[in-house]
């Protein structure tokens, strides 16, 4: 499983703060602290407040690469931003993210071919969210039809069903579970998957067990990848576990703290 830790947003407060400050010290000290508690690379969001974010996101990608070199997720709507990121990020990107609109592919995808970046693939379009796991398939479908027309390698593309809050969409569920299953088998060779788990309990009263629930559902219909809270320790004792059962790591009986010092 690839985690993807999620705290460099300029959504927190203290982060947008940070940003508006050029105080790098903040930065830092949340990218060391989630690739020590296991992400595995780390997005990077300037958020809603930001005035420049083709500047801010490249502000943020120096800062942290002055303590790490995990891979970053440069996340925004805007293919401008992702650009800019692009142009001075050393190391392995993640594009976060292409929708399956071809005005945005068009800028994408070949972005992500020269770069040599993994690629996220929302399953939304300019007609908006879908709204049940038929519509998922239909938006995966074209993205992945685009992605292998432009030689895109499918093993580096991240289909995301787009997680939503249980609050507002628990009809919603068990088809984004089932899709996330699905995405694999429209084309061989199969995307992989990823959602960001930590949508699923905005405006709810019990985030942590929410997260580590559905966390734990979705990696037994095959998520390859999340974006999530490293720091939520009851999160990623879940994560072990879950990868325990279905046998991605060998057990014993102090099978938490071994994984943990990998
Ligand atoms: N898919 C992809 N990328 C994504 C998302 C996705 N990037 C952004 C987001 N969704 C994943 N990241 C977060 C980060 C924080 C929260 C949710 C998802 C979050 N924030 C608190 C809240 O809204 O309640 C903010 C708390 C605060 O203000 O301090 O829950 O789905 N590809």
């Amino acid at each position: 499983m690839l985690i993807i830790g999620e705290l460099i947003n300029g959504m927190f407060q203290d982060i947008a703060r940070a940003i508006k400050d050029k105080d790098k010290s903040v930065i830092q000290k949340r990218a060391l602290e989630q690739v020590d508690a296991g992400a595995d690379a780390l997005d990077v969001n300037c958020g809603p407040a930001s005035a420049k974010p083709g500047s801010d996101i490249r502000w943020l990608i120096e800062a942290i690469r002055e303590v790490t070199d995990k891979p970053l997720c440069l996340d925004s709507s805007k293919p401008q931003v992702i650009e800019s990121g692009l142009e001075v990020l050393r190391g392995k990107a993640i594009i976060n993210s292409t929708t399956a609109d071809p005005e945005k592919l068009d800028i994408l995808v070949p972005l992500a071919k020269k770069y040599n970046a993994l690629l996220i693939g929302l399953t939304i379009s300019t007609k908006g969210i879908p709204q049940n796991k038929d519509q998922r398939l239909e938006l995966a479908a074209e993205i992945l039809a685009f992605c292998s027309q432009a030689d895109f390698p499918v093993e580096d593309l991240y289909i995301d069903p787009i997680v939503l809050p249980v609050n507002v969409a628990q009809a919603q569920m068990q088809g984004i579970l089932e899709a996330i299953r699905e995405f694999k088998v429209i084309s061989t060779p199969s995307p992989k998957t990823i959602v960001g788990l930590s949508n699923v309990s905005q405006g709810t009263k019990s985030r942590g067990l929410l997260n580590r629930t559905f966390l734990t559902m979705a990696l037994a219909y095959g998520l390859d990848a999340a974006i999530l809270d490293p720091l939520d320790k009851d999160l990623m004792d879940s994560l072990i576990t879950a990868e325990l059962i279905l046998n991605k790591n060998i057990y014993c009986d102090s099978y938490l703290d071994a994984y943990r010092r990998k």
